[in-house]
């Protein structure tokens, strides 16, 4: 068998993005709850206070947080091991500042972790995923404060110590590099104290991310060596999404662009977290971008002692890159696009799919690093039809899984890398995280809610539930 006998087969979530009871018993408002549904066409907009008559997906999601007995109920029956899921940091730190923590908020994850386990399912939680509390948007402009380091290290320790019993598997930030890219700022730092506006085009500031980025790493760096010497039975992970890039060309000025662009958006935060240091080329990242980045004595002592014990990432897209790339070539793509590449087709929503370059992320990654992998997100977002029936037809869901998980077989039996485990994004249907909208679907569960509010959130079995589930059963063998 290609996969091991305890491969981690399951789906990923995000808090915001499925739980709704945006504030029920207690929660504080975070920076998602601030963002107003959208489109690919109509960008989701981040507002500091919220505006009547406005839709902001985060409030009711897919309702997860009433739903959840249920929905981890059929990822049973779709034979998970594993479920990958984040706590709201609002939940249990409404501001993230206050002394003690919120005990509504941790008896709700309680309830979650037990329900796994009654279906003996591992959680793996992340527990930073693009939602942290907007009064630290307001406080201090966000990560851009190392106030956010001790912020974040209490709500660890909160968590660690509450759930000691329940979750083994933990991963610090969610797609640390997003703050290598401007959408990072509204996503990941919150450095967008009083902004007003398109969530994708918030006004870009190099220094406040990359010292925002900084501060994250110390912040990670500091709870994983808390982790690793109060808990040694926890396994402590990063999270970075990985850009396949190629070069557009053969020219060696699109090759130099394109290393520089594989040295800053896939290799510069794991270098800091899987190797304990910034790498050598960082400087000239600083400098290309006018960054002067504060650091205080025992910075660098606290990312060399907080490497990770593995490392997952996201895996969707794709693009080329070039020094001087044609506007009219450029697609989109998860935080960064890039050029089209001829080879490859592209979802609605301009992403490219291109399952090989999942080999060659696992692959570039386990040579450098020599770590166990996991892959937490993967997934074609698209539209779906509910069938008059109940049924929903997703053969395109089903060959994008397959083509991955062929690949990610090609990379451990023919390469050799050492991969834990796979769990697909948005296993559930959930809100997009670029867009607000919940027309852009990823799940093999679907559930009735619309772009509009409307839907009775019932739950339905899609095609590649039943598929994933074979899938699962044969541990990656079947993949017809
Ligand atoms: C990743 C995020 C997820 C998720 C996914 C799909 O970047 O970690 O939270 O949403 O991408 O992206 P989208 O929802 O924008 O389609």
């Amino acid at each position: 068998m290609a996969f091991r006998n305890d491969f981690l087969w399951g789906g990923a979530t995000a808090a915001n993005q499925i739980e709704g009871a945006w504030d029920a018993d207690g929660k504080g408002e975070s920076v998602p709850d601030h963002c107003t549904n959208g489109s690919n066409t109509n960008p989701k907009r981040v507002t500091v206070s919220l505006e009547p008559g406005t839709l902001y997906p985060s409030h009711e999601a897919v309702d997860f947080y009433h739903h959840y007995e249920g929905d981890i109920a059929l990822m049973a029956e779709m034979g998970f091991k594993c479920f990958r899921m984040s706590i709201n940091w609002t939940r249990i730190y409404p501001t993230g500042m206050e002394e003690a923590p919120n005990e509504a908020g941790l008896a709700f994850y309680d309830k979650v972790f037990d329900c796994c386990k009654q279906h003996g399912i591992e959680p793996l939680v992340t527990i930073s995923h693009y939602e942290m509390p907007y009064a630290l948007v307001e406080q201090c402009n966000g990560w851009e404060s190392r106030d956010c380091i001790g912020y974040f290290e209490r709500y660890c320790k909160t968590i660690f110590e509450h759930y000691k019993d329940k979750v083994k598997y933990w991963l610090t930030f969610n797609e640390i590099n997003a703050a290598t890219q401007r959408m990072g700022s509204v996503l990941s730092t919150g450095t967008i104290r009083g902004y007003t506006g398109p969530a994708r085009t918030a006004p870009d500031h190099p220094q406040s991310r990359y010292q925002a980025l900084h501060n994250q790493f110390v912040a990670s760096a500091r709870v994983v060596r808390y982790a690793h010497q109060h808990y040694p039975q926890f396994k402590m992970g990063n999270m970075t999404y990985f850009s396949a890039f190629y070069p557009a060309t053969c020219n060696p000025d699109d090759i130099i662009a394109c290393q520089h662009q594989l040295q800053m958006m896939n290799y510069y935060c794991n270098d800091v977290q899987c190797k304990g240091a910034y790498p050598f080329y960082a400087p000239r990242i600083w400098r290309e971008r006018g960054v002067q980045l504060q650091m205080e004595p025992g910075d660098l002592e606290d990312l060399r002692q907080g490497t990770v014990d593995f490392l997952t990432i996201s895996y969707y897209v794709s693009n080329c890159i070039a020094k001087n790339p044609p506007k009219d070539k450029l697609t989109g793509g998860n935080i960064a696009g890039g050029l089209k590449n001829p080879y490859l087709k592209a979802s609605e929503w301009g992403w490219q799919i291109d399952p090989q370059g999942l080999r060659f992320a696992l692959n570039e990654l386990y040579d450098r690093y020599r770590i166990p992998m996991m892959v937490v997100e993967n997934g074609l977002g698209a539209r779906d039809t509910l069938e008059p029936d109940g049924s929903v037809h997703d053969p395109y869901r089903i060959d994008y899984l397959r083509q991955h998980i062929q690949q990610m077989k090609l990379a451990v039996e023919e390469d050799g890398v050492d991969l834990m485990g796979y769990t697909p994004w948005g296993c559930i249907d959930l809100v997009s995280a670029s867009t607000g909208e919940m027309a852009k679907r990823y799940g093999m569960i679907y559930v009735s809610k619309y772009d509009d509010g409307t839907g009775d959130l019932s739950r339905r079995r899609k095609d590649s539930f039943y598929w994933y589930q074979k899938v699962i059963r044969t541990n990656g063998e079947d993949l017809t």
